[in-house]
């Protein structure tokens, strides 16, 4: 028995130390140290050991008992801290890896298209005027030839922060303030900003759009000049084949206006459901700056003379990239506007 003891010894601390990870030690227990294992087994034949045999058996049992339960305790703490450290190894942070990009954003596709039309004025020597959002009647309306009761005022629906002040329904008020500031030297600005209306939010219309409008004062400034201007500005926005039509129209601070209009992008005239069958796409309201208004912004209207447009930005933005509903560009929504 005792050698059946030292044997059992033997292979409890061999197969320990052998041992390759945490979830063979309940194995090992069982199999060494439990109810049923190896070393009950062995004591098991103490009952039938000589009375003059059995002293030392059993004295030798408790030993090796004790000698296993000791070395598993040692070994189970080793197996632990060696697994621990592994694994924070492996979850470790590597500080020489590059770190996570962090998405830098870009530019809205209003502003990409405002930027697009500013670039094509500045190579034709326009400078850009910034004015405010908010500006008042007086400038907005009444010095653009639009009188407190004038039946033209129905043409923009407006957001009235008090009697006087307004959300500017287009950025001419800018063009007002231009004029005042830099009169009487001669003026080619554009100006390009949010404006605001009053209006039922479609796929068409929103309450809140960029418009950039144009304005050069002078000495003997004409209508050709302003389509010459236009057609340019097309074909270098549009493409250079691009034909244009030019169409007498009204507004209460030009005289006289125009429509300006270039042939459809998508179908070259055919007509198609882009331009409605017409063949014909919109550019831009124009037209001579009425007498009124030069004088409004401190010109002599017999010395100067001048031309003035404006264009929608959104409009060209959803022709040029198939975009059905205007109301994508203000819901802030990534999946449209990460495509631009
Ligand atoms: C359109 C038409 C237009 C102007 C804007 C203007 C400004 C001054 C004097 C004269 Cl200070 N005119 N601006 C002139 C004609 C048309 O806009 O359809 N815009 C989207």
């Amino acid at each position: 028995m005792l050698e059946e003891l030292s044997q059992l010894q033997q292979d409890g601390l061999r197969e320990l130390q052998a041992m390759a990870g945490s979830a063979e030690l309940p194995v090992w227990y069982r199999t060494y140290l439990g109810r049923k294992g190896r070393l009950t087994d062995v004591l098991r034949g103490l009952g039938k050991l000589s009375a003059d045999e059995r002293p030392e058996a059993g004295k030798r049992g408790n030993e090796v008992k004790q000698v296993l339960e000791e070395a598993f305790l040692r070994r189970q703490d080793e197996i632990r801290e060696a697994e621990l450290q592994a694994s924070m190894h492996s979850g470790a942070v590597d500080v020489t890896l590059p770190g996570r990009p962090v998405a830098p954003g870009h530019l809205h596709l209003s502003i990409r298209t405002l930027r697009k039309i500013r670039a094509i004025f500045a190579e034709m020597g326009f400078q850009v005027y910034d004015s405010p959002e908010i500006d008042t009647d007086e400038n907005n309306f009444e010095l653009l030839n639009i009188p407190p009761y004038h039946p033209a005022r129905d043409m923009w629906d407006t957001f009235w922060v008090n009697d006087q002040v307004v959300l500017r329904t287009h950025t001419s008020p800018g063009q007002i303030r231009c004029m005042r500031e830099y009169h009487p030297q001669p003026i080619r600005v554009i100006l390009p900003g949010k404006c605001y209306r009053y209006e039922q939010i479609t796929p068409r219309s929103e309450h809140q759009f960029f418009q950039v409008e144009g304005l050069a004062v002078g000495h003997h400034i004409r209508l050709t000049d302003l389509i010459g201007t236009m057609s340019e500005f097309a074909r270098k926005m549009y493409g250079a084949e691009r034909r244009m039509r030019i169409r007498s129209s009204y507004f209460p601070f030009t005289e006289p206006s125009i429509e300006v209009d270039m042939d459809c992008i998508l179908c070259r005239g055919a007509g198609c459901r882009v331009c409605k069958h017409t063949g014909w796409l919109e550019v831009a309201g124009a037209g001579m700056v009425h007498p009124v208004v030069l004088r409004n912004g401190g010109y002599d209207a017999e010395e100067w003379s001048g031309f003035a447009f404006g264009m929608g930005v959104e409009r060209p933005a959803m022709l040029q990239h198939g975009i059905e509903d205007i109301r994508y560009f203000y819901n802030n929504d990534l999946r449209f506007l990460q495509q631009f």
